[in-house]
């Protein structure tokens, strides 16, 4: 019987799934081939390219690129002669037509490759918003849900030299089971938002590494190397030339070796942001990557940097494209954004409401930017569903993958302003076990909310307090929770004994719509709101670091008042092109003299 359904299954879905691959780490350092550019595109809101009239997934969908024959021949698609859109990017903000589009978008980029003998081809994405089924030469390779991580399939046996050509269906419908679930305060900016590449690797190569200094210790480095492919018994060193480190270790039968030395080296800090070049040498493979080594904790309500102290002066940031918006893509998006932080006065940045794209946080190491990431398990979610679940786990797990040997980031954060149920804590307490399984030295976070026990004074009790290392809090004192003047008479208290990062406050302003400071939406309500704001988080003994909302203004359907938001959530400090309101000066004050 069992065999039948198999056969049956075979039969039924010839295209079976190459196996895959977890994530290759630092894709920077190995050799690729980048498909950016213009990709031909089908807009399909019935996805008739994936569905057939009777609403089942059909063998000869859009994937297979297909083309008449002869001149009685029936195709009612052509990618070749549809539009394009550029990849990277979101199509929002590409064609007028997609502006608020949400739905299937296909997308075809042909190439050739000759690979050479032993080596291995994996195509990779740095990001497609939200759901993406993948197709190489007409085969499924793949399938990736969430929108703002990568992942990569291999395409070794399917690649030919010429003539390749693989597609992408790319669906951003949003869902109550997903994560995020229905309701945000961002665009629902759709595509292949982030860069697409080929990576090549020998037969056997260098998969993944961690490569970062011991929980509680400054001088001693800890981690391991993975190889994938046939050969995974070999020699690995991991050097480190300028440190005069220079360590081997042996792979065991699944390619697995613990790395563990002590060096002496100059650590990472916002002053002094010191990155080595390291180098992971195997017998089939090489890697090389700029790792920065710095400790981070926390003792009592302190957090400590290389066993210093530190308050986070910082902001949020959402991956809102500087000036031209959209989805912010490239490396000078990344120095644009990070750039106005630093020069806000930031040592710290809150990376809203997903995983940034990866330039963020190289960025960020190369700039001395401290780095909370946090994973979209954002208001509302389906606590109770195991797939939805797993989805978030699986979010968090690339999330980690990609960025946990860069010393910028000190925080991973698993949840914002997430109503309290037994279900949500259990969802959450199961995602910050999973982290911490998969990073020991990271601080864990969550944006919490707050409640009053009487008219002035905020309590911080949420249970998941319990499970943080840091606690964030989002408060909106003088915007959706009275005027300016109420956090003047406000006191602050916690549950717990640990340090909080004010993780969320701030309110709107449109860039020159001046009036007195009791007028919404003038630059001078918003400077008062920033004005109260300082004088009170200054009085809050437990406070250990701070990130308003938002650096700069940010598109959100939720907000449509013309002629102040016209669809753009104002909190920003700075405008959508650029320019910097009263409130970015007030700021910028106070952390300058920190
Ligand atoms: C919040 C959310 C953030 C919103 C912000 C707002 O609490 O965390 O995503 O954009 O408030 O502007 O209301």
């Amino acid at each position: 019987m069992k065999l039948l359904i198999l056969i049956l299954l075979l039969v039924v879905c010839p295209t079976v799934q190459a196996q895959q691959i977890g994530l290759i780490a630092n894709t920077d350092g190995r050799k690729t081939v980048s498909l950016n550019g213009q990709w031909q595109t089908i807009i399909d809101p019935y996805e008739s390219g994936y569905y057939n009239y009777r609403y089942q997934p059909s063998d000869n969908g859009y994937f297979k690129n297909a083309k008449p024959k002869s001149k009685t021949d029936l195709i009612e698609y052509d990618f070749d002669s549809s539009a394009t859109l550029n990849v990277p990017g979101d199509w929002n903000t590409q064609s007028d037509q997609l502006f608020f589009y949400e739905g299937t978008v296909w997308y075809k980029k042909s190439f050739d490759y000759p690979r050479k003998p032993d080596t291995r081809l994996f195509v990779y994405f740095g990001a497609a918003n939200y759901f993406a089924d993948v197709y190489l030469n007409g085969e499924k390779i793949g399938q990736h849900e969430g929108g703002f991580t990568p992942f990569n399939f291999e395409i070794t046996k399917l690649v030919r030299d010429t003539g390749n050509f693989l597609v992408v269906k790319v669906d951003n419908k949003r869902r109550l089971d997903a994560v995020p679930t229905l309701m945000t305060d961002w665009w629902n900016y759709g595509g292949l938002t982030r860069e697409v590449k080929l990576i090549e690797t020998p037969a056997t190569f260098v998969h993944d590494y961690l490569i970062q200094l011991q929980k509680g210790s400054r001088q001693r480095v800890s981690g391991w190397v993975k190889l994938a492919g046939e050969k995974l018994n070999q020699r690995v060193t991991v050097r480190i030339p300028e440190a005069g480190i220079s360590k081997t270790v042996n792979t065991d039968d699944r390619g697995f070796a613990e790395v563990d030395f002590n060096a002496d080296l100059k650590l990472w800090s916002p002053e002094s942001p010191k990155i080595y070049e390291v180098i992971i040498e195997a017998e089939t493979d090489q890697v090389r990557d700029q790792i920065g080594f710095r400790s981070i904790e926390t003792k009592g309500t302190d957090i400590l940097l290389n066993g210093r102290p530190i308050f986070l002066h910082g902001v949020c940031i959402h991956e809102e494209a500087p000036l031209r918006g959209g989805r912010a893509y490239s490396r000078e998006d990344a120095r644009t954004l990070l750039g106005w932080a630093k020069e806000l006065g930031a040592n710290f940045v809150r990376l809203a409401h997903y995983p940034h794209n990866e330039f963020m946080i190289r960025e960020a190491d190369r700039m001395g930017i401290l780095v909370w990431s946090e994973i979209p398990v954002y208001w509302t979610i389906q606590w109770e569903n195991a797939a939805t679940f797993e989805n978030a786990r699986n979010q968090l797990g690339e999330m980690i993958a990609r960025d946990k040997n860069r010393a910028a980031v000190v925080i991973w954060s698993v949840a914002n302003e997430t109503p309290l149920s037994d279900a949500r804590l259990t969802f959450l307490k199961n995602l910050i076990s999973h982290a911490r399984s998969l990073d020991t030295t990271r601080l864990m976070s969550a944006a919490m909310e707050r409640h009053y026990i009487n008219d002035t004074t905020q309590m911080i009790d949420d249970p998941l307090g319990e499970y943080l290392d840091v606690l964030g809090c989002n408060e909106y004192v003088g915007w959706y929770d009275g005027l300016p003047e109420k956090a003047d008479r406000l006191e602050w208290r916690s549950k717990y004994q640990k340090p909080l990062v004010m993780s969320e406050f701030g309110g709107d302003a449109l860039y020159g719509h001046h009036g007195d400071a009791g007028a919404r939406w003038t630059e001078e309500y918003q400077e008062s709101i920033y004005q109260h704001q300082i004088a009170m988080l200054k009085k809050i003994p437990f406070l250990r670091g701070t990130s308003p909302w938002i650096l700069t203004d940010f598109r959100s359907p939720r907000r449509p008042l013309p002629n102040i938001q016209d669809y753009w959530n104002r909190k920003g400090l700075i405008s959508n092109r650029g320019e910097k309101k009263k409130a970015f000066y007030v700021l910028q004050q106070w952390y300058k003299q920190l």
